[in-house]
């Protein structure tokens, strides 16, 4: 027995070493694996919040206020002002929108947007804290730009802040439009309007179809 066992133990320590050395090579590669997951959550973290907020890819206004010669802010020829634009408002000139009293404008978002926990769209309006009025405006949304789901009614900018927060409610889908009319039912009379600075959507959808 002794004798048998004297001729198998050089190969048995030898593959006590091999056993060693691939778990070695195991514990290696799971840490390179770790190290890799732990770089993708970092990049995906940062991806996520570089594309968290969509912004206007095209705007269509109709009924917006004319150019001024006043050096009013709504002195700007184009509502493209709020192409690509997200954030605080500003005191800049030509930075606004103004619809006036039955003004509406038509937003082709960047990407699809969709309904998820908490605040779902941001619209900044020239206000109270620009010196001016909390206007009302309504705010509608649609997945192809001809069927539209009013989600606000005659809202005005959150109390001591320069924008609206909405909520989508129990809708759900996939949205790439965003409409703003003046006013709301009942409030298609008067002088003033609302000016926009920037429109937001704030949850993409999973589906980052163009
Ligand atoms: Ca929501």
């Amino acid at each position: 027995m002794s004798s048998v066992l004297a001729r198998h133990a050089p190969s048995l320590v030898s593959s006590g070493i091999m056993v060693a050395r691939f778990a070695k090579i195991l514990s290696a590669a799971a840490l390179i694996v770790s190290l890799v997951s732990a770089a993708s959550l970092v990049a995906w973290a940062e991806d996520d919040q570089a594309t968290s907020v969509i912004v206007p890819q095209s705007i269509t206004a109709a009924r917006w206020l004319p150019a001024s010669t006043d050096g009013a802010p709504c002195s700007c020829l184009s509502p493209d002002v709020l192409i690509g634009r997200s954030g605080n408002a500003s005191s800049e000139p030509c930075t606004v929108v103004c619809l006036g009293a039955r003004g509406l404008l038509i937003a082709k978002m960047t990407a699809r947007f969709a309904n998820r926990i908490g605040p779902d769209l941001r619209i900044y309006e020239r206000g109270s804290l620009q010196g001016e009025t909390d206007d009302p405006f309504s705010v509608f949304v649609s997945a192809n730009g001809h069927e539209w789901v009013r989600v606000a009614d005659a809202i005005r900018n959150d109390p001591g802040r320069s924008s609206a927060e909405i909520d989508l409610g129990t809708l759900h889908g996939h949205f790439r439009f965003i409409r703003i009319l003046a006013g709301g039912d009942g409030c298609l009379s008067g002088e003033g309007g609302p000016g926009f600075f920037a429109i937001e959507a704030l949850h993409p959808s999973i589906d980052f179809g163009r």
